[in-house]
């Protein structure tokens, strides 16, 4: 007969727990844990070999098989928690750490302001019954522009001075840009789905252009579309008062002004009364002297934009509008300059 007997399990769990008390530091403790329980290990082995045994002898060499694992895990346990304590111990009377004192808190991130100001916008939208899509940030001269009324060599191109994109494979002659605003999607939206459409789209856009105190080179903006049959200009009014009214509360003027954007007849530019001057104007350098602040451009979504896409014009109409949401956020904390949203200035970004 081969195989371990009650003898040779009682020595080798001797010399085990002898060689363990004189362990004392984290490295040692796990090759002794891999030597005797490891699935190589000495005791494993012995295990394995009870199998081997005679039916009347497994039973009993057997169970102290079993008892001598327990007995070894356990007191390693034992082991690995008094050599963690005597360690603790050590160092703290050797002055190298002080366990009384307070742990070091944790950084918990937040998110951006622009983040945050486009979910306001979103929520705002939302209950007034918009759905949120967004699109992509590299996008066609097609959806930038044709689409939306301005074709090739039309002078209000020069209103979104552009960043052009090399397009690395074939594209038919194609151009690929930075999408220099959201509109694009008003087009990409109505192709996807037929009327009634109500949609915001939040996403980056990006424009060859100084900056300044109001104007970056990439920033975000906030698209809005609603077409459906016998939609007005009033409805387009109503909304975006009610929006201003839901963000900024009552008291906060605000001001339609004439304004040309190809795609929409009539357009117009929303601006808030601004919040530096409070709307006085002379020598405000957030405002440039206006007392106003742009913050959207708006209108009737053109007849050609609607046919382009295969409505009716006769049959839908529609509004749009165009925001952008750190002017927003620069408004409603009195942030007094658009390029420290991104900075990366934790002093900034911690306050909100
Ligand atoms: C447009 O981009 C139009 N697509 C808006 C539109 C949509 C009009 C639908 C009609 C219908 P505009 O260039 O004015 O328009 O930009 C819209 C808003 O984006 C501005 O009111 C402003 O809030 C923001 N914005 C524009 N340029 C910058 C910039 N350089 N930095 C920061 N915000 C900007």
């Amino acid at each position: 007969m081969t195989g371990p007997t009650s003898q040779s399990i009682h020595e080798l769990v001797q010399t085990a727990l002898d060689q363990l008390k004189d362990l004392d530091n984290a490295a040692s403790l796990d090759q002794w844990r891999v030597a005797y329980l490891g699935r190589r290990g000495h005791l494993t082995q012995v295990l394995r070999g009870i199998a081997q045994l005679d039916v009347d002898q497994r039973r009993e060499v057997g169970v102290l098989g079993n008892q001598a694992k327990r007995t070894l895990e356990e007191s390693l346990v034992q082991r690995v928690d008094e050599v963690a304590h005597a360690q603790l111990e050590k160092a703290f009377t050797g002055d190298q750490l002080d366990v009384t004192l307070p742990g070091r808190p944790s950084s918990i991130g937040r998110l951006h302001p622009t983040t945050q100001i486009i979910r306001e916008i979103c929520d705002a939208f939302n209950t007034m019954g918009f759905n949120v899509v967004e699109g992509p940030e590299v996008e066609w001269d097609h959806y930038n522009f044709e689409m939306l009324n301005i074709p090739q060599g039309h002078p209000a191109r020069d209103m979104w001075n552009t960043l052009w994109v090399d397009h690395p494979a074939p594209s038919d002659g194609r151009k690929m840009l930075m999408r220099t605003h959201t509109s694009p999607m008003q087009a990409r939206v109505m192709e996807a789905a037929g009327p009634p459409i109500r949609v915001i789209v939040p996403g980056k856009c990006y424009r060859y252009e100084a900056t300044d105190a109001t104007h970056e080179w990439h920033f975000y903006q906030v698209e809005g579309l609603a077409v459906d049959k016998g939609i007005t200009f009033a409805d387009l009014k109503g909304t975006l008062y009610e929006f201003a009214r839901r963000l900024f509360g009552d008291e906060r003027r605000v001001r339609f002004r004439c304004d040309y954007f190809p795609f929409v007849e009539p357009g117009v530019d929303m601006s808030i009364d601004c919040f530096a001057c409070h709307g006085e104007g002379t020598g405000c350098r957030v405002c440039r002297d206006s007392g106003w602040i742009e913050i959207m451009g708006a209108g009737m979504v053109h007849p050609k934009v609607l046919a382009r896409v295969g409505y009716d014009p006769n049959i839908y109409t529609g509004f749009a509008f165009g925001l952008g949401p750190e002017r927003i956020a620069m408004l409603k904390y009195g942030i007094d300059d658009i390029r420290l949203f991104y900075s990366n200035d934790l002093r900034f970004l911690r306050q909100f």
